[in-house]
């Protein structure tokens, strides 16, 4: 389909393509893999791919590390298997979303080692380079995500660097045209070999105050109470000038207006714990920035509440009023949601139903739909450097990424014939398999099936606006609505029977040969607990 607004409530799979399908037996998932599940994709009724980075990479990041933006690294196969993963998903009408990490690169992009060479040479200005303080200290106190100070010494220039992540990822200078131009190549030559949209990484870390002045302490009521400053003291400082600089917008704007002639829309990821829907509604306004912000706000700790969720919608219809947000509950960077939140089977149904009746778009990452909890990765297997730094406190991002359960053959349940995968294959994961849930009708697989389906047939579901956000204890409803069809949607999100209040109006059960999990009869006064209910306007 042409639809320039394709993106709009779109339903997009995460692939983490590492962990997705190994192709050649080395023990690590390849593009070549995920060409061939593609079938298997498709059938999950989603609009579109997003792949994580498959460029050349030393991989210090798994990707997020890039030393060349316009090759594949050779781990993952060559740009002409590229080509095969898009032909193929167009094939098959799905739209292909490739994750651009732009902020920064990895310390072996050509462009650093020139720039570390010397104060003189042609990229010398495409970091972020700064003299130390008097007494040989980093410029000021920006912190790291990933762990200490956000400046590295090199001793070659004898000056420090900016890294908001890993050392060996250091950031690009946005305030030097040339970068900016150099970056919009980059998207340049993705849209003309035929991707239908990007994930940006990290958008709001793209420009930092060219002032350098030191972040203020986050003030005690704002810090959340359960990050201690010793497992990330990044969680305790308000990052007003290493990132969210209004600078950030002009750069936005160049990269939509190349995206423009193609149709391609991008969802910016912008990771900010107390500023996030703010920076959303910013990042989204109009039509010449971002179509779509990746909300972190269901990426959380603790199992939202219906007034939770309702709180959230509230705000995006405030702070993002012409603006549009994209959900996930599950990502390659957090614990599966069905062990974070601690769901039961009835739980993570309804979760998975009210995914699928949000305003906005939505993600799910692999494995979702088979209900995965999280893999349970011993520290003698850890690769992510994150993990490695805060363990035991914070046990990194493994237990996620761990590759995906295709069926019961072998070892590795189809992922791959190598001995040693990258990442262990988790026992605990093998009774979920594809081929095992694709045998049994009641299982999770097809109940996200079933709500993708919901979704895609009914754009009030998709696009439509909010009407009603009501909380009732724990029951969760609102009303969706899209011309002239209304949609009321009704989600117990507790473990005891509970009231809800009745829109006025004549409505039936959506799709009743559908049901989604078990549906209240006629009278829906009264959900059983974790339970679900749609209702459309007769
Ligand atoms: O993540 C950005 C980001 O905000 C994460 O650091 C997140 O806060 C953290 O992982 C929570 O666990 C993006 C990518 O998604 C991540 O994989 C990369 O490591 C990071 O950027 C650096 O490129
Ligand atoms: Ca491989």
């Amino acid at each position: 389909t042409d639809d320039p607004e394709w993106w709009r409530g779109a339903v997009i799979y995460q692939i983490y393509p590492r962990s997705f399908q190994d192709s050649n037996g080395d023990g690590i998932g390849d593009l070549a893999g995920i060409a061939a599940r593609l079938p298997y994709i498709s059938s999950l009724g989603i609009d579109a791919i997003w792949i994580s980075p498959f460029f050349t990479s030393p991989m210090k990041d798994f990707g997020y590390d890039v030393a060349d933006y316009c090759d594949v690294d050779p781990m993952f196969g060559t740009l002409g298997d590229f080509d095969q993963v898009i032909e193929t998903a167009h094939e098959l009408g799905l739209k292909v979303m490739i994750d651009l990490v732009m902020s920064h690169t990895s310390d072996q992009h050509p462009w650093f080692s020139n720039s570390r060479k010397s104060r003189d040479e042609e990229r010398s200005n495409w970091y972020v380079w700064a003299d130390p303080k008097p007494d040989g200290t980093p410029p000021n106190n920006w912190l790291s995500i990933f762990g200490g100070s956000a400046w590295q010494w090199d001793a070659r220039r004898e000056q420090y660097y900016l890294h908001n992540f890993l050392t060996s990822q250091p950031d690009l200078n946005f305030h030097e045209p040339a970068v900016q131009e150099a970056l919009l190549d980059v998207a340049r030559f993705w849209l003309e070999r035929g991707v239908d949209g990007f994930r940006l990484d990290t958008i709001n870390f793209y420009t930092h105050d060219a002032q350098l002045r030191d972040n203020p302490a986050l003030a005690p009521e704002k810090r959340n109470a359960t990050i201690a400053p010793s497992v990330n003291p990044y969680n305790h400082q308000e990052h007003l000038y290493s990132k969210n600089r209004p600078e950030n917008l002009a750069f936005l704007r160049k990269l939509r207006a190349v995206m423009e002639p193609y149709g391609a829309a991008a969802v910016g990821e912008v990771g900010d714990a107390q500023r996030g829907l703010e920076i959303m509604g910013q990042y989204t306004a109009g039509t010449d920035l971002m179509q779509m912000c990746y909300a972190f706000e269901f990426l959380c700790a603790v199992q939202p509440t219906a007034t939770r969720i309702a709180e959230v919608l509230q705000t995006v219809d405030e702070l993002a009023a012409d603006g549009w947000a994209c959900w996930a509950f599950s990502n390659h960077d957090v614990m599966r949601h069905a062990s974070r939140w601690n769901l039961s089977d009835a739980a993570q149904r309804v979760f998975a139903t009210l995914l699928m009746c949000l305003r906005g778009s939505v993600c799910i990452y692999q494995g979702e739909e088979l209900g995965l909890p999280e893999a349970d990765v011993p520290f003698s297997a850890l690769q992510d450097p994150y993990g490695i730094e805060f363990w035991p406190e914070f046990k990194g991002r493994d237990g996620c990424r761990t590759p995906m359960v295709w069926d019961q053959s072998g070892e590795n349940a189809g992922f791959s014939t190598s001995n040693t995968p990258w990442l262990p294959v988790s026992k605990e994961h093998l009774k979920s398999s594809v081929a095992a849930q694709e045998d049994a009708p009641d299982a999770v697989l097809h109940h996200y099936r079933r709500a993708i389906a919901l979704r895609s047939e009914h754009p009030a579901l998709a696009k439509g606006k909010h009407a009603d956000i009501q909380v009732n204890g724990t029951v969760l409803s609102f009303i969706r609505t899209y011309e002239d069809v209304a949609i009321f949607c009704a989600f117990n999100l507790g473990e005891e029977p509970a009231e809800v209040n009745q829109p006025a109006g004549t409505w039936r059960k959506l799709s009743p040969d559908q049901p989604l999990g078990p549906i209240a009869g006629a009278e829906i006064s009264r959900l059983e607990a974790w339970q679900s209910c749609l209702l459309i306007r007769e």
